[in-house]
């Protein structure tokens, strides 16, 4: 039956109450309108649940707003301005809950918290207006805000709780969530530590984690405990942005809490309530403004160009401007290190600099400056990083340039393929060899060596003479790293005297062309599918199946067909999808390296129609977008919203929007070949047996055998 079976099932599995059964479909059901006249039936037998849902079902990537002026509060008497029913409880909207603990800066839990608010009011409010939860107004307007009062009383609140329920049925997981509301003021407070609200979210409604000082408002005391009558006398708006882990189906928590702001006191309150609550959720997490992203299979290329060199003057011999600083690239600086006794001394990222001091390299003198330098011939683009070392009194002894990496894709990363140039832009005559290291940190100031697979040795040139142009070592190498999802990984290379502390008469070195590469990876889903792309041809790996995609319209029935790839080679900036074990990460992709297999695979996939980000792609065209669906329930597509990106490494449909706009219902016919559908009866049951699963889901059929899906009608479509 219409996927309350489907339901029922999956968390019956995952131990949860039958209240969350029931929750889950009714955010299903209310998400999947277009399902009504399939679901007519099933919904009759709904009829009996409360009208309270707790829980604000998110169910798209479209703003929530919440103004509480729903849940009224103008019956108070507006003539005679009397508070004559101010002992009253409220409903809350759905998702919405209200609590207050006996204990300064103390939070409840959404469980214990109660939908309704005890006490209306707010204008002239007494200096001994009742403690605990308010729905605050002006007395006879629609307007209102849910917060409290608290109290020294004993037993008495000391901490006011408002509380939503987020539950994520986007059908992607959330990463971030914009933010905005409004602080309300209902009353002055003379509490000496005066008060601050502080939001907080919680995955479990148990326990919170403050959402941080862009979330903290404080408060300082008043002159007095007194209400006012123009209310509210003050309102604060509050807005910001922060990352989350918010999955699809799962649920979050947020919590504003009043409290004092110090102290054990809660008397002489500043009342204040929450209003006009606005919650955008994205599926792209907010990057790190500090540092370059390494997606899944996506290349970070970096020549340093963007620093510019080309007012150096081009006809004279002098370079009137060398002594010029040039501003490195986002993520990346540069140290000097002066450290007599030790030129190899790395410092750390965060006291490195992020310009160099110097630019030239054409003709560099014998006695060039020390420092960081922006090499590059005169008139030149082409610009590089590094710099001279020397034993001069507070001079240069070696140079760190460093970049920091953070890993955006959603699996940690096991290796990098790290290319990049060493150009020489002066030679050396200095007897002992220079060396450039490459080293890695997970933290920017403890380094580890690279190795000799990125050690690279420069021995005497017997002069220091100028090269124009520069010679280069390309240096490629594969290294092992532990980078994981959402963590930080710090490259730096070590340009210094490889010995000693003679550091004179130094080669001008310099990096340029760097390129970092992620090992291709690709996550499956629980029943094995995932999408991939790389900007390399590679070999299918062992025990993998790749698919390419055919799709076809016929009036509004729409068809994916998905055809095997024979030739055991996925070629490169092709979108392919994978099936795999459940639940993994292909990791064992190997370079192809047989021109047959790779042209062969070439042809086999010119009618393919997914697409490949191979880089990070935004979506911002006014298609149809859909990738696959990355949560634990069975599926292959789901429709991705503009805003959101689709991770390099991926494939996905694009599509011109059905009916000319983007409709939340759109269905697709699934076809993986090159196995035929099997016998299909009793479209509305659930059923296994030994040789297959038929699962019901939309109304629509989806069978599978062993790790194969057979047929899907009408897939995971939104
Ligand atoms: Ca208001
Ligand atoms: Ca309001
Ligand atoms: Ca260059
Ligand atoms: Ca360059």
């Amino acid at each position: 039956m219409c996927w309350v079976e489907k339901q029922k099932t999956k968390t019956n599995k995952n131990n949860n109450t039958m209240k969350n059964f029931t929750k889950i479909n009714r955010a299903f059901m209310a998400k999947r309108k277009h399902f009504a006249l399939l679901c007519a039936f099933l919904c009759a037998s709904m009829m009996g649940w409360a009208d309270y849902v707790d829980y604000i079902s998110l169910s798209d990537f479209s703003t929530y707003s919440q103004d509480f002026n729903t849940i009224g509060g103008e019956d108070v008497d507006p003539a005679t301005q009397t508070k004559t029913a101010y002992v009253r409880a409220t409903t809350l909207p759905d998702g919405w809950k209200v609590d207050s603990t006996t204990t300064v800066r103390t939070n409840s839990t959404y469980t214990h918290a109660k939908n309704s608010t005890s006490y209306i009011g707010g204008q002239s409010l007494a200096s001994d207006a009742r403690n605990g939860l308010w729905n605050f107004g002006a007395t006879g307007s629609s307007d209102r805000a849910i917060g409290g009062i608290t109290t020294n009383v004993a037993g008495g609140a000391r901490t006011i709780n408002v509380m939503a329920h987020l539950h994520n049925d986007a059908g992607l997981d959330i990463n971030s969530l914009a933010l905005s509301y409004d602080i309300e003021k209902y009353r002055y407070g003379a509490l000496a530590a005066g008060f601050t609200v502080q939001l907080y979210t919680s995955a479990d409604g148990e326990a919170w984690t403050s959402a941080g000082s862009d979330f903290c408002s404080t408060y300082a005391k008043d002159e007095s405990t007194v209400g006012a009558e123009v209310v509210p006398i003050d309102t604060r708006a509050v807005s910001g942005a922060f990352n989350v882990a918010f999955p699809d189906n799962g649920d979050l928590y947020l919590l504003w809490s009043i409290s004092s702001t110090s102290g054990a006191d809660a008397k002489e309150a500043q009342a204040f309530g929450i209003d006009n609550v606005s919650i955008t959720p994205s599926a792209s997490p907010i990057l790190p403004t500090y540092a370059i992203f390494v997606t899944d299979n996506g290349t970070i290329t970096e020549n340093f160009d963007c620093l510019g060199g080309s007012d150096v003057d081009p006809s004279g011999s002098e370079k009137t401007a060398f002594d010029r600083g040039s501003t490195l690239p986002i993520g990346w600086k540069i140290e000097r290190n002066l450290n007599t006794s030790n030129p190899r001394k790395m410092g750390s990222y965060g006291e490195a600099a992020d310009t160099t001091m110097w630019i030239g390299g054409q003709g560099l003198s014998s006695d060039a400056k020390n420092g960081t330098w922006n090499f590059g011939m005169t008139g030149s683009t082409d610009r590089a990083v590094g710099g001279l070392t020397t034993n001069a009194t507070d001079g240069t002894r070696g140079l760190t340039v460093m970049v920091r990496l953070f890993n955006s894709s959603r699996a940690d990363i096991e290796s990098l393929t790290i290319a990049y140039d060493i150009e020489k832009y002066r030679n050396s005559n200095n007897s002992t060899n220079f060396r450039v290291q490459l080293f890695t940190s997970s933290d920017g100031t403890n380094w580890i060596s690279a190795g000799e697979d990125f050690e690279t040795l420069y021995s005497t040139n017997g002069n220091v003479n100028p090269l124009n142009p520069a010679s280069t070592t390309h240096v490629s190498n594969t290294l092992p790293v532990s980078f994981v999802a959402d963590g930080d990984l710090y490259l730096a290379w070590n340009i210094a005297v490889s010995s000693g502390t003679s550091c004179n008469a130094a080669p001008a070195l310099a990096i340029d062309n760097v390129s970092i590469r992620p090992a291709a990876n690709a996550r499956t889903t629980a029943d094995g599918w995932a999408s991939f792309a790389s900007a390399q041809n590679l070999n299918i790996p062992d025990g993998v199946t790749a698919y390419q995609a055919d799709y076809t319209i016929d009036g509004t029935t729409e068809t994916l067909v998905l055809t095997a790839l024979t030739n055991g080679v996925i070629p490169a900036n092709t979108g392919v999808l994978l099936q795999g074990a459940n639940n993994s990460v292909i990791r064992n992709f190997a370079i192809a390296d047989d021109a047959a297999a790779i042209a062969a695979a070439e042809t086999e996939v010119s009618g393919n129609d997914l697409e490949a980000s191979v880089e990070r792609t935004v979506l911002a065209e006014d298609y149809d977008y859909f990738c696959i669906r990355y949560s634990t329930e069975i599926g292959t597509f789901f429709q991705l919203y503009q805003g959101a990106y689709i991770p390099a490494g991926k494939a996905y449909l694009k599509l011109a929007k059905s009916g000319g706009s983007s409709v939340p219902g759109r269905q697709m016919r699934i076809v993986v070949k090159p196995h035929a559908p099997t016998a299909i009866e009793n479209v509305n049951d659930e059923q296994t047996n030994t040789e297959w699963t038929k699962v019901v889901r939309d109304g629509q059929l989806l069978i599978i055998r062993g790790e194969q899906i057979y047929t899907i009608y009408g897939a995971c479509v939104r």
